[in-house]
């Protein structure tokens, strides 16, 4: 998005170095990646050095966040990634959906390697692997889904320190307990946009009434039906983000004394709403538009 007001959008570089070393000492001993994906915003939510911290590891790539996205995108998407070569799993870790699959996806994906063992007689070997993703994009759901059971830790017991690191999934699979916290790579304004229409930055180093000017003038452009439908009015063509936040508050009746919009709380509702998925299920980002993902 290239249009509205000029967003600072922060990040916390601060984990950067903590998370590239946790990744580089427990490479060894994984056997794949696993990196989770916001399918409402598959680039934005990726971390592309991802792909040199993690050399040579065999990955699947889960876009998570189905139930919130477009469907026929996310098949899009899915597609977009295998032919990169990834494994791709689609699914929802809040509601479980998609996520059965997981096991028999790393199966697939590791086939040759499980051949291999099974071939020098160690057809038991279990294989582990790690969970990587931006904040907030579900790792702790997903990792507890998968493993069907309700906190992100195992318990603290007093010897089973080396075991503790693993959540066992069955009896061949084992994931790394403490997910990989990536940083998103705010490359340029679109990317910050997402991820702060998405939710995955915290609002409150955003100015929120900028950012539903943003979002406003983007749902007119691209799904005007869907901002009719809600909000009861037709976007015109000149409208600014400002002008429709207050076309909305007015059709809410959010006005304040002296007549006047109360966009700043316009501006709250449609964030809420927005995210959850009042208005519809949204992609922001197509494989068309992303030659360098
Ligand atoms: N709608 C929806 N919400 C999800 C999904 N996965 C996770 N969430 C929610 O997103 C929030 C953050 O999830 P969490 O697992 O803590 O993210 P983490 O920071 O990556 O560990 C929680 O409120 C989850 O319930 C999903 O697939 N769909
Ligand atoms: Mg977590």
């Amino acid at each position: 998005m290239e249009n509205g007001q000029d967003l600072k959008i922060q990040w916390y570089p601060g984990h950067m170095t903590k998370t590239r070393r946790m990744i580089t000492d427990q490479l060894k001993n994984v056997d794949a990646v696993c990196e989770l994906l916001d399918a409402r915003i598959p680039v934005s939510s990726r971390n592309p050095d991802v792909d040199e911290l993690t050399a040579g590891k065999p990955r699947l790539v889960v876009l998570n966040r189905a139930d919130q996205a477009d469907p026929n995108l996310t098949k899009r998407w899915a597609a977009f990634f295998r032919e990169k070569g990834y494994a791709v799993l689609e699914c929802s870790a809040k509601d479980g959906s998609g996520v059965d699959r997981f096991p028999a996806a790393v199966r697939t994906l590791l086939a040759d390697k499980l051949r291999a063992f099974a071939e020098k007689g160690q057809g038991g070997r279990t294989m582990r692997v790690m969970i990587l993703g931006i904040p907030n994009v579900g790792k702790s759901t997903f990792i507890n889904r998968v493993a069907k059971r309700k906190t992100a830790r195992t318990e603290d017991r007093p010897g089973v320190t080396r075991a503790k690191q693993w959540v066992p999934v069955d009896q061949g699979l084992d994931l790394l307990d403490t997910p990989g916290i990536l940083w998103p790579k705010f490359e340029d304004q679109s990317v910050g946009l997402n991820l702060a229409f998405t939710g995955a930055v915290r609002d409150e180093v955003i100015d929120l009434e900028g950012l539903a000017c943003n979002l406003m003038v983007y749902l007119a452009r691209q799904y005007p039906a869907a901002l009719a439908e809600r909000y009861k009015f037709q976007p015109e063509p000149g409208d600014s983000g400002y002008d429709l936040l207050r076309k909305a508050g007015q059709k809410r009746g959010f006005v304040m004394r002296g007549g006047e919009i109360d966009t700043e709380r316009m501006a709250k509702i449609l964030l809420d709403e927005f995210r959850g998925g009042k208005l519809g299920r949204f992609t922001l980002e197509t494989p068309e538009e992303t030659c360098h993902a």
